[in-house]
């Protein structure tokens, strides 16, 4: 089982659509361990973003994070990573396949819906930012051998 976190970034919240994201989420068979609704303050932003802190789109992407609500989720599954980024789509929406998050609800490469971890190291940084260890509960599902075969 792998963790990955997820973020359903202001635009998601804003324009309601946290429910879509989240249940396309739950669809696939992945499992929400976590969850909380935050504002994003600068110092998170920056050390959230901090791998991009040299590229010309990093102000505008602090900005927007920082914007208004977000829904933070840390989400278990079998390739959590793979999964829930394939399930996102592309980072540009306009590449992104219909059928994903991106590409079914999203136009502009920086009003993206929705942040997923692209690696494990990443996703285990990620999470720490976002939840402490105690706010993560790991419960086995009733209906998990449905879903993966071991
Ligand atoms: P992803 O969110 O798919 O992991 P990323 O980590 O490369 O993509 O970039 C983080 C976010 O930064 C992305 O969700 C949207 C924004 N971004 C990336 N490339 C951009 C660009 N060329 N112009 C504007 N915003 C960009
Ligand atoms: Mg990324």
């Amino acid at each position: 089982m792998e963790r990955t976190l997820i973020l359903v970034k202001p635009d998601g919240v804003q324009r309601a659509l946290s429910g879509e994201i989240i249940t396309r989420l739950e669809r696939r068979g992945l499992q929400i361990i976590g969850a909380k609704m935050l504002k994003v303050s600068n110092e998170l932003a920056h050390q959230h973003y901090g791998v991009h802190k040299d590229k010309p789109f990093f102000q505008g992407l602090v900005d927007f994070i920082t914007s208004s609500p977000i829904i933070a989720l840390a989400v278990e599954g079998k390739d959590a990573i793979e999964a829930a980024r394939q399930t996102m789509g592309s980072t540009n929406p306009l590449e992104a396949s219909p059928g994903t998050i991106r590409g079914d609800f999203g136009l502009d490469i920086g009003r993206n819906l929705v942040h997923g971890s692209d690696s494990q190291e990443n996703a285990a940084t990620e999470l720490a930012l976002f939840f402490d260890e105690d706010e993560l509960v790991s419960y086995p599902r009733d209906g998990q051998r449905w879903i993966t075969e071991s």
